[in-house]
């Protein structure tokens, strides 16, 4: 690919946190790094287990794939590669993709003097990955509690998991999660409305400033958080999305072993209504 002239401008040496000049290089439009052959090495080892599972599974299905975890018997031990183990390596080698991805987006940032708002995004993302795979799992004493890697498997999970507790959508964190994704969509939809309004005009006709971005919120909802504030309010809405996830999930075990409808009679129990003989005289 060619190298475009602004590329040509920011490619510039420094900013690694491992490695010094030895991988300060770029192959095409992709900057290297010590954490780029890391990822590399992760990612194709990882990939590689995924297809030596794949060869002793019953399927070649893309869509019946599934890298079993262990069974719970195994407890936190190593498992046989074919009885859990390839599931294991598997996790450790997405495990060092991820955080080696994450450094890597944090040398890139050293190297153009920017905040590490991206990694520190994606951090979160990786919080929920192994809150699912690794913190849960501890906590319940077994790693056959981490979901299977497969596409349709790991919606079976999802499900199982769910039904366990009988009515997830009664548990409070995921309640909030779900409202903290809901409104991130809803906030990069009007974003994304709002700047293409005011930008992208028709033909002939002017572009806008953020005077009017701001008008048009003040005309409709009395208020205008601006046009620094939406991009922080977006972030902030989808971190706290991944990060409530994190919490519904870890809760769901390790802290309530039953159906999340009944975690609600804490209400019923809670104040002088659980027992009217003593409420207030009025
Ligand atoms: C659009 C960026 C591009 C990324 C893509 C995903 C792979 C997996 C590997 C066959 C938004 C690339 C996929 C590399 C191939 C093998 C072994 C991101 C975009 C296109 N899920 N999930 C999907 C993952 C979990 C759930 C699709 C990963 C949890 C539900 C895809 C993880 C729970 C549904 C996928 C992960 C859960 C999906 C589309 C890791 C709770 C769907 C994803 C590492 C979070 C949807 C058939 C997408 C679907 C779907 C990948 C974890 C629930 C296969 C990599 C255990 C309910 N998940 N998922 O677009 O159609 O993301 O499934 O944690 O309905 Mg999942
Ligand atoms: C884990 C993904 C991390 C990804 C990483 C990157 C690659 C590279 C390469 C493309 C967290 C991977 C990158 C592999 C790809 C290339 C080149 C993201 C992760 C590190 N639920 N539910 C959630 C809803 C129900 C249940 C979260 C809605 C049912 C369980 C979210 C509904 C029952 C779990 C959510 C609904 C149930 C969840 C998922 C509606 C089932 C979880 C988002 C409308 C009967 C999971 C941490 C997330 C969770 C989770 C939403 C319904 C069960 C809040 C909207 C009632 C068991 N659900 N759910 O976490 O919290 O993303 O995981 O009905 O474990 Mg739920
Ligand atoms: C935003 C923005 C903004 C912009 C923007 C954007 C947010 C206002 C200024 C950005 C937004 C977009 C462009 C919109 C679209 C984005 C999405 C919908 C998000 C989802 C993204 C994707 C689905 C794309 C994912 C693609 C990836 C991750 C690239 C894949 C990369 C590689 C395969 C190479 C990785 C490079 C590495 C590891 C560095 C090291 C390199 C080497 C060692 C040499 C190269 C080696 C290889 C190529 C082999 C490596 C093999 C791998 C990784 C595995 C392959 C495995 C196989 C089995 C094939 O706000 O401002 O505008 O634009």
């Amino acid at each position: 690919m060619a190298l475009l002239s602004f590329e040509r401008k920011y490619r510039v040496r420094g900013g690694t946190l491992v490695g010094g000049d030895l991988f300060d290089f770029w192959v095409g439009p992709f900057y290297v790094g010590f954490f780029g052959v890391a990822a590399a090495f992760f990612t194709i080892l990882g990939t590689a287990l995924i297809i030596f599972g794949a060869s002793l599974g019953p399927t070649w299905n893309i869509w019946l794939i599934s890298i079993n975890p262990p069974d719970v018997k195994y407890g936190l031990a190593f498992a046989p590669l074919a009885e859990g183990g390839l599931w294991q390596v598997i996790t450790f080698c997405a495990i060092g993709a991820f955080v080696s991805w994450a450094l890597r987006e944090v040398e890139i940032c050293r190297k153009l003097g920017m905040g590490y708002h991206v990694p520190f995004a994606f951090a979160f993302a990786i919080l929920a990955y192994v809150t699912l795979v690794v913190f849960r799992p501890i906590l319940l004493g077994a790693w056959g509690h981490g979901f299977p890697y497969g596409i349709f498997s790991h919606l079976q999970w999802v499900s199982n998991v769910g039904y366990q507790y009988l009515q997830f959508h009664y548990n409070p964190a995921h309640m909030i999660a779900i409202t903290f994704f809901f409104a991130t969509t809803l906030a990069l939809s009007l974003h994304g409305g709002l700047i293409l309004s005011a930008t992208n005009p028709g033909r002939g006709e002017q572009v806008k400033t953020p005077e009017h971005e701001n008008s048009y919120f003040r005309d409709t909802i009395g208020y205008s958080i601006g046009t620094l504030g939406v991009h922080r309010l977006g972030l902030f809405l989808a971190l706290s999305a991944v990060f409530w996830s994190a919490v519904c999930i870890i809760i769901s075990g390790p802290v309530w072993t039953q159906g999340w409808a009944e975690w609600w009679n804490w209400w019923l129990n809670w104040s002088y209504w659980a027992n009217p003989a003593t409420a207030p005289q009025t």
